[in-house]
């Protein structure tokens, strides 16, 4: 085992089925880490990153364009989420509505979901949209770790400066969320996130 990556469990990651409603959502006795973002954000890059699979999770460069939640499956008992990015400006607000509901019924099935990975681009963390996924991660008693990611745009010490500002404005507005700075590019913060989703997953 001592030779193995340490993201092993996640390079065996295979698409499952996209869901366009609950109805679609696979059945069974798996538990699911969910990955979530506004477009753009650098989601489907990190899977990618996670998962050792260029080609795993979609990279498209036309934000908002998907309302699908896609499923990775690591093993029988163990998926990966990719929800649908929230695309702003242009999207109209039925489409909007549509993405809340979706998600809403989502996030509820408290069983099945044992944490979010929230995916923020480290220049601009914590906006209107990212709060809102930390409300419900409130709401819904989910577990949150914030990935600030395409670290790589900015120098270490604007990162740790950065991660350290979003900390204390998390702390101070009562969110229990965790964090730590990413790059997809770089590689970097990919043993910290390991280490996270292991432990919601129940590995090792
Ligand atoms: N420099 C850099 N670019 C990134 C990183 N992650 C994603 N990107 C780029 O950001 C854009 C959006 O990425 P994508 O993963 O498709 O975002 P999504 O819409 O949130 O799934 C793409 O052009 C990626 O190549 C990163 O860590 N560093
Ligand atoms: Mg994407």
């Amino acid at each position: 085992m001592n030779n193995q990556p340490i993201n092993h469990y996640y390079r065996q990651a295979r698409f499952l089925i996209s869901a366009a409603s609950p109805r679609q959502f696979p059945r069974g006795e798996s538990i699911e880490v969910a990955f979530v973002g506004r477009s753009n954000a650098g989601k489907s890059s990190s899977i990618n990153t996670l998962c050792d699979n260029k080609g795993l999770a979609k990279i498209s460069r036309t934000p908002g364009r998907t309302r699908l939640v896609n499923y990775f499956e690591i093993d029988e008992k163990r998926r990966l989420v990719d929800l649908p990015g929230y695309g702003f400006a242009k999207v109209p607000l039925a489409a909007k509505q549509e993405w809340q509901k979706l998600m809403g019924q989502y996030l509820e099935q408290e069983d099945v979901l044992r944490g979010l990975v929230v995916i923020m681009d480290i220049r601009h963390p914590l906006k209107e949209f990212d709060l809102q996924m930390l409300d419900w991660c409130q709401h819904f008693n989910i577990p949150a770790h914030i990935l600030l990611t395409k670290a790589d745009k900015l120098k270490r010490g604007a990162q740790q400066a950065t991660l350290l500002k979003c900390r204390k404005l998390l702390k101070e507005e009562g969110y229990n969320a965790s964090i730590q700075t990413f790059s997809s590019l770089k590689k970097d913060g990919l043993n910290e996130l390991v280490q996270k989703l292991n432990s919601w997953m129940e590995l090792e």
